[in-house]
């Protein structure tokens, strides 16, 4: 009776492939064969958008305040719910102003047992204490829904659509890295360092997470990280230490971008240098990583969003989630096991 089931099924699969390869004969799926290009799912750009308002709506997610806790425990349950292996590194640090930080870097597997192949993707998931660029309500916390949200819900959809195929034959990490955002402003004397021996007061979480992996023997095949890639009309230009660290995977991710219709947003040419999670990945875990982040070529800014109070869903596009979104989907979905 089981061996007859099975007869069964072995007919009926082996009649859906000869049906499927007698219909490979137009002239689109030539075309398609001979680039080589495989169709990534959809990105879906309304749901990135309600991932990034979702955390905004916690309110600013300041390490060590109740927002932070509550959006972190969000984070955690939806990976869980797309079947991800979710990983919490938890640790507690201190602030170039002396505050007590109680992070998390949350970390989720998909496909966790294969080891020859895979690909790191991370965004920051915390937010900014002050709004030191800002000239109203300096001291207070940023909603962060560029610098922040925007990276964390691109990675959420693509979460959520990797949940719904089987067919990539690799392994994906995402990363949340915590405590990104607390590092002090020099252009701004009231946050000028107070303690001896300390530069580097950004990216904590990525700093810890290089140093401690998730997994002893860790590693991954090349990185990207998402950094304020929701804002209007952003330009990513090349950043500096993508280009020294991974050359090669500049030109996979713009190329890509570029095929894909998107070389409005991806800009192929030299932007700033900026010191984000991406360069202690490089340097410390030694995964060579790409940073995508906004910037304005002529004065090395982020945009007037950026540290101040207007970052919020009021500047977030969801034509640049979709231009993101897609690129990196369609670069994971390319990758060869
Ligand atoms: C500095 O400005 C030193 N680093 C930028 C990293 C950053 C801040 N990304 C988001 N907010
Ligand atoms: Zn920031």
């Amino acid at each position: 009776m089981i061996k007859q089931l099975i007869m069964g099924i072995t007919v009926i699969s082996i009649l859906a492939i000869s049906c499927d390869s007698s219909k490979k004969t137009t002239t689109e799926d030539k075309a398609t064969e001979n680039v080589k290009a495989v169709k990534a799912p959809s990105f879906n750009a309304d749901s990135a958008y309600t991932f990034v308002k979702k955390q905004v709506d916690f309110g600013p997610r300041v390490p060590s305040t109740r927002p932070h806790i509550d959006a972190g425990d969000y984070l955690v349950e939806k990976l869980k719910s797309y079947n991800w292996k979710v990983t919490e590194q938890t640790f507690d640090a201190t602030s170039f102003d002396y505050k007590p930080m109680a992070l998390r870097n949350i970390i989720a597997s998909y496909n966790p047992h294969i080891k020859t192949k895979r690909i790191l993707l991370a965004a920051h998931w915390d937010s900014r204490p002050f709004a030191d660029k800002d000239s109203e309500r300096k001291d207070e916390a940023i909603l962060g829904a560029n610098d922040g949200a925007s990276g964390v819900g691109v990675l959420l959809e693509i979460a959520r659509l990797l949940s719904q195929s089987d067919s990539l034959a690799i392994g994906v990490d995402i990363i949340f890295f915590d405590g990104e955002d607390w590092g002090n402003d020099s252009s701004n004397q009231k946050y000028t360092p107070v303690r001896d021996g300390w530069e580097d007061w950004w990216c904590m979480g990525s700093q810890y997470w290089s140093k401690n992996k998730h997994e002893r023997r860790y590693s991954a095949f090349y990185g990207i990280l998402l950094d304020m890639v929701g804002g209007k009309n952003a330009k990513f230009f090349v950043e500096g230490h993508s280009n020294d660290y991974a050359p090669s995977i500049v030109d996979k991710v713009w190329g890509q971008a570029s095929k894909l219709g998107y070389d409005r947003y991806f800009i192929r040419k030299q932007g700033g240098t900026i010191t984000d999670d991406h360069y202690f990945v490089n340097e410390y875990a030694k995964i060579p990583m790409i940073d995508i982040i906004p910037m304005n070529p002529e004065d090395g800014s982020f945009g007037e969003f950026h540290h101040t109070h207007r970052d919020n869903m009021d500047i977030i596009s969801k034509e640049t989630l979709q231009a993101v979104g897609q690129t990196v989907i369609t670069v994971l979905y390319n990758e060869k096991p």
